[in-house]
């Protein structure tokens, strides 16, 4: 079986976002409406601009996929753009004047061309789609396992909430963030966006912030110690580092870790064996600092990862930049865009998340069909139960 993976293909403004996927077992039912609604939530939260109003995206498969069931082939999916024009010159006229924290410039260097056009189609977070509606494919397996990702804004510029959910608040929590226009549970902390997000807006400015992601439900020893390559936290940062925007990842504490005593950054390791759980097989740990990763290997704690997006380059006000063409100074283009894609990202990271622990769960739990999968993973169950009642 080959590994899990994703590749995407598409420009913002071409035909359609595209993603192939190969390594999804045989005979998974998907739950279409599952994947539409996250492509639905991808498109909104309050600072998002013009475009989404334009675009009211949905899944299409074009291969691997028969009367809602994968059949084992690499499964190619679009998200249709109805705002296509690329081929129209009027409609997408060259760009020569770069923004400043958008890929304009490096690609204009890297494809020695004055016209940044090209490399901002396929930069854009347009490609967040394909991506989306792949990594909610791969959750239809998880949840087969009862491994659940919940994502959700923590705050912006100086509100970074701690929100923690717990395996047993969760689900309580989601019907909050829906309700959120920033898909952010604590109400403080959504008003504190909302403010932030307004009056970057009013400044002809934007904003940038703060995602989670928590997976509850992960069985011990995903991912592995034995090669750095293999490490879940390492995919995890891979991952969610390859999202639009974002410049930090963290697992757990993250880097709170280099400030305070071993003492207290490692959690304590309990054990009652009535209190097992598919996750922690009875071993519990009273604090999740480590964010449910220890030698790269999930520990049978939640999984916990935070991410920080950067603000939208693509400045209302423009920012000094280069006329391409002349080398003359000059304010950067304005393309149309959004004030603060902060919501849309924590739906792109928990879809993003939810990719990486599939792909660690396959590894592990391989097999051609469902079937072989479940038989696998129930195969590790019944043997952990030996161990722990030894
Ligand atoms: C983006 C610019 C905007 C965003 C886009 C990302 O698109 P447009 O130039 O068409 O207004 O809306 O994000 C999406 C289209 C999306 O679906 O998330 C950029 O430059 O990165």
């Amino acid at each position: 079986m080959a590994r899990l993976t994703c590749r995407t293909a598409g420009e913002s403004h071409g035909p359609a976002s595209i993603a192939l996927i190969e390594g999804i077992p045989a005979d998974l039912k998907l739950d279409v409406s599952f994947i539409n609604a996250e492509l639905k939530r991808r498109q909104g939260g309050y600072g998002r601009g013009g475009r989404q109003a334009i675009e009211s995206d949905q899944v299409d498969f074009l291969g691997g996929v028969r009367n809602g069931t994968t059949t084992g082939a690499p499964i190619v999916l679009q998200v249709i753009n109805k705002d296509s024009r690329l081929n129209d010159a009027e409609a997408t006229p060259p760009i020569h004047k770069p923004r400043p924290g958008h890929a304009d410039l490096a690609g204009a260097l890297k494809w020695l061309t004055n016209d940044c056009r090209n490399t901002l189609e396929r930069a854009s977070a347009r490609e967040t789609a394909a991506r989306s509606a792949a990594g909610a494919v791969a959750r239809c397996l998880l949840r087969e396992f009862d491994i659940h990702a919940f994502g959700f804004v923590s705050g912006a510029m100086d509100v970074n909430a701690d929100i923690s959910p717990t395996t047993e608040t969760w689900k309580d929590l989601l019907a909050a963030r829906d309700d959120s226009a920033v898909y952010c549970p604590d109400d403080a902390t959504c008003k504190a966006v909302i403010e932030h997000i307004r009056n970057a807006k009013v400044d002809k400015d934007t904003v940038g912030g703060f995602c989670e992601v928590h997976v509850f439900g992960c069985p011990p020893g995903l991912g592995s110690c034995v090669a750095w390559q293999d490490k879940l936290d390492s995919r995890l940062a891979g991952a969610v580092m390859g999202i639009q925007a974002f410049k930090a990842v963290e697992i757990g504490i993250g880097k709170m870790c280099g400030s305070i005593r071993g003492s207290q950054v490692h959690d304590p390791i309990d054990y009652s064996r009535k209190n097992a759980s598919q996750s922690n097989l009875g071993y519990d740990r009273p604090t999740n600092h480590a964010g449910g990763i220890e030698g790269g290997m999930t520990n049978g704690m939640p999984i916990v990862v935070r991410g920080t997006m950067k603000p939208i380059a693509t400045l209302l006000q423009g920012m000094d930049s280069v006329d391409l063409q002349t080398g003359e100074p000059s304010r950067s283009d304005y393309e149309r865009s959004d004030v603060c894609a902060l919501p849309a990202a924590s739906v792109v990271m928990e879809n993003a998340v939810g990719f990486e622990i599939a792909a660690a769960f396959l590894d592990t739990f391989s097999g051609a069909t469902m079937r072989m999968v479940r038989a696998s993973y129930d195969a590790y169950r019944e043997s952990a139960k030996e161990i722990s009642s030894s």
